[in-house]
This record gives structure tokens, C-alpha cells and sequence, in this order.
């Protein structure tokens, strides 16, 4: 059974009890991280529980733990639900409070809630693949945030999946910025494109450490944006993300990237990825 966390306290689903006026539920007002869990040790939680933070400060409302605090939820969380491969869940929302748009008197306490699931590698995924679908990106001008607003998101995200494709890749004025849920990197010639982190996209910790791998590894990078024209004309596509990894895009729309198989960039950074997990394990 999920062990949840909700203000401080470990519970299991019954006795949860969440008020209908958070403005989560109203407004999508918070925050949020997913961090990865490999063989029962987190993936990059500092950078994850830090991210948390600048997001929170980014819309003006202050997380009452300290990132170490939230670490050790955290790592409570995987050790209550089990859990081996898979990931974490936390959100803080601005707390319970009558439906008005500006923000509550500053005694309302914010509501920090997470979950541990079971969720095994994308191992497929990750060895075949997948296609990706562009949509036209209408979220707001500060995709630097990780807001509980997720509606450009989802939509794009179902766009995607309604014609067979795992991912959306968001094109704004003729460029693309990111992924769905994910960012995108483009290989050509040797050398790795991405969009630069601005606010029109989520600066990825998977990405950060995509960009390190590539320095470690001698391969050069251009953090500049990219059109789909040039991503159809790409050796090879990768997104990246906390639960996709390092997950090759072999086809965008009806076009088929490079050779239609993973490259051997992509291969060169899924192995160096797979050496950064703790304990290194290949299946889930
Ligand atoms: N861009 C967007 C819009 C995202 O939602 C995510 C992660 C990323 C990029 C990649 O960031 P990380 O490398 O830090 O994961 N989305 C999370 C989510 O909502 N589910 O899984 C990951």
C-alpha cells in the first residue's frame, strides 16, 4: 500500500485528508519534483530538492522544511513504500483557503504532500525508440518554473499519444523548446544541439547531466535553439527525463530520424547515463 506524505506526517491513502479549497485543486498554485529512485537510492536528489526550492521562491511562496529536511522525506518515502526502481513525488501548494486570486494572508501554511511509487526503466523504450509528435506550444512564458500548471502539457502530451506517439515536442514561433514532459536534444555531424535554459523551457537535471556526460566524454555541445526542419535533418534525437532517461527518438511526425535506430551518440550517452546510477542495475 502507498505510504504518502501530507504535512509532516507518513499515511496511507485513508487517511489522507486534503481540503477541496487547496489552491492546488483551484488554481494549480505549486510546485513540483519527481525524483528518481535506483536499487532503494535516490537519483540526484539535492539537484532535484534545490530546483524545488527556485521554483517555489520563483512564485513567491516559502517550502517551511529545509532542502535537507525534504531529502530526508524523501528518502523516508522510498523506505515506507519499498522501493527499489521507481520515483518520488512531492508538491507544495499554497494551502486551503476561500477561492480568490490573490494569494492568502501568509498564516495559511502551504500543504507539502508526496508519494513513492514502483516504476521500473523504460528498458524498451530506452533500446527501440520511441516517436515523438510535434504541437504547437501554448504554455506561458515561464516554462522555467516546475508549476503544478500543466494543461499546454497535457494536452500536447494526449495529442501525442491519440496518434501513437510516447512524446509531444513543443514548437514556439518556429523553434523547438522541449518536450511534453521531457527536454530534446538533437545530434548532427558529431555535434549535440539544445535549446538554451531560458524561460521557455524546464532546465532538466536529466539535461544537466546529459550536458556533463558530454563534456566528460569529449562531445562537443551547442546549447541554441533548433527548427523542425533542422530536427527532421538531425543524425539522431534524444528527450531526457527523470523516469525516460536517456530515451531515443527515432521518428518525428511521419519522418524518420537518421537511420531510424538509436544512434552512437545516444548509445555513448545511455552507457555513460546507466554508469552514473547508483548501484548500477539494468533492468528494474
Ligand atoms: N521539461 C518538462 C516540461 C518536464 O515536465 C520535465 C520533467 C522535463 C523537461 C525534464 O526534467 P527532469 O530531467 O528534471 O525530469 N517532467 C517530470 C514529470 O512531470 N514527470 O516525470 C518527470
Amino acid at each position: 500500500m502507498t505510504t504518502y506524505f501530507i504535512d509532516g506526517q507518513f499515511l496511507s491513502k485513508e487517511d489522507v485528508n486534503i481540503s477541496i479549497d487547496d489552491r492546488g485543486y483551484y488554481f494549480g498554485d505549486g510546485v513540483y519534483e519527481v525524483i528518481k529512485v535506483y536499487n532503494g537510492s535516490l537519483f540526484t536528489a539535492a539537484e532535484h530538492i534545490a530546483r524545488l526550492f527556485q521554483s517555489a521562491q520563483k512564485i513567491k511562496m516559502t517550502i517551511p522544511y529545509s532542502e535537507q529536511q525534504l531529502i530526508d522525506v524523501a528518502k523516508e518515502l522510498v523506505k515506507a513504500n519499498e522501493i527499489s526502481t521507481g520515483h518520488i513525488y512531492l508538491q507544495v501548494t499554497r494551502g486551503a483557503a476561500p477561492r480568490v486570486h490573490q494569494f492568502p494572508d501568509f498564516s495559511v501554511p502551504v500543504v507539502v504532500t508526496g508519494y513513492g511509487l514502483v516504476n521500473p526503466r523504460p528498458t524498451t523504450n530506452l533500446e527501440k525508440g520511441v516517436a515523438a509528435k510535434l504541437v504547437e506550444d501554448v504554455r506561458w512564458l515561464r516554462c522555467d518554473i516546475k508549476s503544478l500548471n500543466l494543461l499546454g502539457n497535457v494536452l500536447a502530451k494526449q495529442e501525442a499519444y491519440e496518434e501513437g506517439c510516447a512524446e509531444a515536442i513543443f514548437v514556439r514561433d518556429g523553434i523547438i523548446t522541449e518536450g511534453s514532459s521531457s527536454n530534446l536534444f538533437g545530434m548532427k555531424d558529431g555535434i549535440v544541439y539544445t535549446h538554451p535554459a531560458t524561460n521557455l523551457i524546464l532546465n532538466g537535471i536529466t539535461r544537466q547531466v546529459v550536458l556533463q556526460l558530454c563534456e566528460e566524454n569529449g562531445i562537443p555541445v551547442v546549447e541554441k535553439p533548433f527548427t523542425p526542419q533542422e530536427a527532421f535533418e538531425m543524425d539522431e534525437l534524444i528527450i531526457t527525463s527523470t523516469t525516460a532517461e536517456v530515451t531515443p527518438v527515432i521518428q518525428l511526425d511521419d519522418k524518420e530520424i537518421g537511420t531510424g535506430m538509436p544512434g552512437p551518440i545516444t548509445k555513448k550517452l545511455q552507457a555513460a547515463f546507466a554508469l552514473r546510477i547508483p548501484a548500477f542495475v539494468t533492468g528494474n
